[in-house]
C-alpha cells in the first residue's frame, strides 16, 4: 500500500476497518477508496467483511438511521422513495465519454470531463454527518470465469442491505483475486434525507457512468433502479467489457423448462417492462435461475449463461395468491424482506394494488399519511402503492429456485426468447430461420406497447430492441454485430424464438389465456431438441396443430380447438410489412452504425411476405402453408 494512502487509510478507517480492507492486496482499490472517503467526508465509516455481524451491522442502521422500517413480520421492512424519485431517471443517467465520442442518438452522453468535474462538485462533502458503508460483492457465482467483483460505497445503509439480499458477496473474492481484479466501482450518496428519511436534492439527482474508469457515481437518490451500482448501474459497465472481450451482458431472465424423462432445458428471455418477464421466470412446474440480468460466455462451443444477481427486486403490483402462489409465500414469511413504496396499514401490516383482500382505509405510503381518494399535487388520485413499487427478496426464498443458480460454470443456453406487448402482429410463439435471422428479426426488432401504467399514452409500441435500449453503452449497431458474432464459432447454436402473450382479436379481446404461455415454453423445449417438426412461413417457424393440441392437454388439461390455433398463429402479413418499415427506418435514422445484414434480413423477410400475400391473402392461416 502506498504510504500516504496507507496512513490516511489508517487514520480514517480505524483499526478494525483499516485491518480488514489491509486483508486485500489490491493498491487500485486502497487509492479508490482513500479518494472518496476524503472527497465524500463521511462522519464514520465501516467496512463489511461479510460475517455475520457486520451484515448484521448494515441491517441494523437501516433501521437506525430510519430508512427502513420492521413491519409485523419478522424480518420484513418497509424503505419508502422519495415521492418523486419513483423509477430510473433516465435524463439524468449518463454515459461519460471523451469530447468527440459519439455513441449514437438513442444513447445518452455527456462529456467526460465536464461531467467528472460537475459530480465531483455535487458529491464533495456530500456524506457528511453521515455513515459510509464499504461492502464487497461480486457479480455472477464466484470463483467463475463469469465472476466481477464490484466494490460499493454507499451512505445508505438501505442500499447496502439491498445488495446484501441480492447479490453474492465478495470479500473473499477481492482477497482471491488480489491485484488481479478488474473490479467495478460505485460510490453512491442519497445526500440531504428529508424528515421521511427519503433523498431531498432530487434536483441533484444524478447517475453518471464512467466506462473508462469503469466507476459509477449516484446522488442524490435512493430508488433502487439508480442506486444498487450492481444492478443497471453495472450492467452499463458489463455491457462495454463484454463488447471488448466477446461476451454479452444481456437484460435476460434465465430459466430451465423441464421436459420429458426428467430433461432440463435452460432457456434465457428478454423482455421489456410490464411484458411478463417476471411470470415467465416463475412459470409454474418449471424452476428460477434469474429474473433480471444474464451474462453468456462461450465454453466448449456452446453458450453458457449466468444469473448476475442472486436475488428479485421484483414489482409487486398485482402479486395475488392464485396467479402467482410463490412469490404471494414468501411476501409472507418471515425472513429478510424489503418492501418498497407500498402502503401500510396502522398494524404494520401492508397493501398493494391487486393483493388479495379489501384496500385499507388507511395509513402511510409513498406519500405519507394515505387515505382512500388522496389526491397528488396535480389532483390525480394516489393509488395505495406506487405501480412501481417493488420487494427485495433473496431467490433463496423462492421454492422453484433451480440448482444450479450458484454454478460457477453457469447452464447451457438451449434457447433465447424475445417478447413483447404485442397486440396485432407476432404469432404467441415463433421459431427463427437461425441465429441471424433471430438477432435481427426478432431481437433486433423488439417493440413493446405502452400501458395504462407506464406514463403517457398506452398503447403505443416503443422500440426497445433486445429490451435492452435503456442501458447500451456501446453503439447500437456495434451491439446488435456482437450479439451476431457470438454465434460464429458455436458448435451448438441455441434457438432463438420470439413470444407474444398480448395478441388481441378485431374486438380488443386477448386470444391467449395467461397460463397458455406453460405451453409455448414446453413447445421450445422440444424444439431445442429436434422432437417436434414447425411449420415454415415468411416470419419463422410456428408450431403444428396436433403438438400443441397434445401439450395443451398435457400441460393444462385443455382441449385446445384448431379454430383458436388458426386465429393466433395466422401470419397478419399488412401488420408485418408494418413492422418492417418501422424497424427499418428505426435502423435508418436512429443508429448510424447499422450493420448492413439487419437491412438485408429485413428485406428478405419482406419479399417472403409479400410472395405469401400474392398467394394467399392477407391473413394466412397455418392449414395454407403446411
Ligand atoms: C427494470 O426496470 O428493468 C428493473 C428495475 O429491473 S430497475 O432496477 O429500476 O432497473
Ligand atoms: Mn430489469
Amino acid at each position: 500500500m502506498d504510504v500516504k494512502v496507507n496512513d490516511y487509510l489508517k487514520q480514517r478507517l480505524g483499526d478494525d476497518g483499516f485491518n480488514k480492507l489491509a486483508k486485500i492486496d489490491n493498491p487500485d482499490l486502497h487509492a479508490f477508496i482513500a479518494k472518496y472517503v476524503e472527497h465524500c467526508n463521511p462522519e464514520n465509516i465501516f467496512v463489511c467483511s461479510d460475517t455475520p455481524e457486520d451484515v448484521k451491522h448494515v441491517r441494523d442502521a437501516a433501521i437506525k438511521y430510519g430508512e427502513e422500517e420492521k413491519l409485523a413480520i419478522e424480518g420484513h421492512t418497509i424503505h419508502f422513495d422519495n415521492f418523486h424519485d419513483q423509477a430510473r431517471d433516465k435524463e439524468h443517467t449518463v454515459i461519460l465519454v471523451p469530447r468527440g465520442t459519439d455513441l449514437g442518438p438513442t444513447i445518452r452522453t455527456g462529456d467526460r470531463d465536464q461531467c467528472l468535474a460537475e459530480i465531483h462538485d455535487i458529491m464533495k462533502n456530500i456524506m457528511k454527518g453521515k455513515e459510509l458503508y464499504i461492502r464487497f460483492f461480486c457479480l455472477g457465482p464466484t470463483n467463475s470465469i463469469f465472476s466481477i467483483p464490484v466494490v460499493q460505497l454507499t451512505d445508505s445503509a438501505y442500499v447496502a442491505h439491498s445488495e446484501d439480499i441480492l447479490y453474492r458477496r465478495g470479500y473473499e473474492e477481492f482477497i482471491r483475486q488480489g491485484r488481479q481484479a478488474k473490479f467495478f466501482k460505485m460510490v453512491h450518496s442519497a445526500g440531504e434525507l428529508d424528515e421521511r428519511k427519503t433523498s431531498k436534492n432530487l434536483d441533484k439527482r444524478r447517475i453518471y457512468i464512467d466506462l473508462q474508469d469503469n466507476t459509477v457515481y449516484s446522488s442524490n437518490t435512493q430508488y433502487g433502479g439508480n442506486t444498487i451500482g450492481l444492478k443497471k448501474l453495472s450492467m452499463r459497465l458489463a455491457i462495454n467489457r463484454g463488447s471488448e472481450e466477446g461476451w454479452l451482458t444481456e437484460h435476460m431472465l434465465v430459466m430451465a423448462v423441464h421436459g420429458p424423462q426428467n430433461r432440463i432445458t435452460y432457456f434465457t428471455g428478454a423482455f421489456p417492462s410490464l411484458c411478463g418477464k417476471t411470470s415467465t421466470a416463475m412459470l409454474d412446474n418449471e424452476t428460477i435461475v434469474g429474473d433480471d440480468i444474464a451474462y453468456l460466455r462461450k465454453k466448449d462451443g456452446e453458450v453458457c449463461a449466468v444469473n448476475v444477481e442472486s436475488g428479485m427486486f421484483g414489482i409487486i403490483q398485482g402479486i395475488n395468491s392464485k396467479d402467482d402462489p410463490i412469490q404471494w409465500k414468501a411476501l409472507h414469511t418471515p425472513g429478510e424482506l424489503i418492501f418498497s413504496n407500498i402502503l401500510i396499514t396502522p398494524e404494520k401490516g401492508t397493501h398493494w394494488i391487486g393483493k388479495d383482500g379489501e384496500v385499507p382505509a388507511k395509513g402511510y405510503n409513498h406519500s405519507g399519511e394515505w387515505y382512500k381518494g388522496k389526491k397528488d399535487e396535480k389532483g390525480n388520485e394516489i393509488p395505495p402503492s406506487h405501480p412501481n413499487a417493488r420487494f427485495t427478496v433473496s431467490l433463496e426464498n423462492m421454492e422453484n429456485l433451480d440448482k444450479a443458480l450458484h454454478d460457477p460454470e453457469g447452464v447451457v443456453v438451449g434457447g433465447i426468447v424475445y417478447g413483447g406487448r404485442d397486440s396485432d402482429t407476432w404469432v404467441p410463439v415463433e421459431e427463427s430461420f437461425d441465429w441471424t435471422h433471430g438477432i435481427i428479426a426478432k431481437g433486433a426488432s423488439l417493440e413493446s406497447e405502452t400501458t395504462a401504467a407506464t406514463l403517457g399514452k398506452a398503447g403505443v409500441r416503443k422500440f426497445n430492441l433486445m429490451s435492452n435500449l435503456d442501458f447500451l453503452s456501446v453503439p447500437v449497431g456495434r451491439y446488435i454485430q456482437n450479439n451476431l458474432n457470438f454465434a460464429k464459432d458455436l458448435k451448438k447454436t441455441p434457438l432463438i424464438f420470439s413470444v407474444n402473450y398480448f395478441l388481441k382479436d378485431k374486438e380488443g379481446n386477448f386470444l391467449n389465456e395467461k397460463t397458455d404461455k406453460k405451453v409455448w415454453y414446453k413447445w421450445m423445449e422440444l424444439r431445442a431438441h429436434n422432437d417436434v417438426e414447425a411449420i415454415d412461413t415468411p416470419t419463422g417457424r410456428i408450431p403444428k396443430y396436433e403438438d400443441l393440441k397434445k401439450l395443451f392437454k398435457e400441460v393444462l388439461s385443455k382441449d385446445y380447438g384448431e379454430e383458436a390455433y388458426k386465429k393466433q398463429f395466422m401470419v397478419r402479413v399488412p401488420e408485418n410489412l408494418a413492422k418492417i418499415e418501422r424497424i427499418k427506418e428505426v435502423y435508418q435514422t436512429k443508429v448510424k452504425d447499422s450493420p448492413k445484414i439487419l437491412f438485408d434480413v429485413l428485406e428478405e423477410q419482406r419479399k417472403r411476405l409479400f410472395e405469401a400475400q400474392k398467394k394467399y391473402g392477407d391473413y394466412i392461416t397455418p392449414d395454407k402453408l403446411s
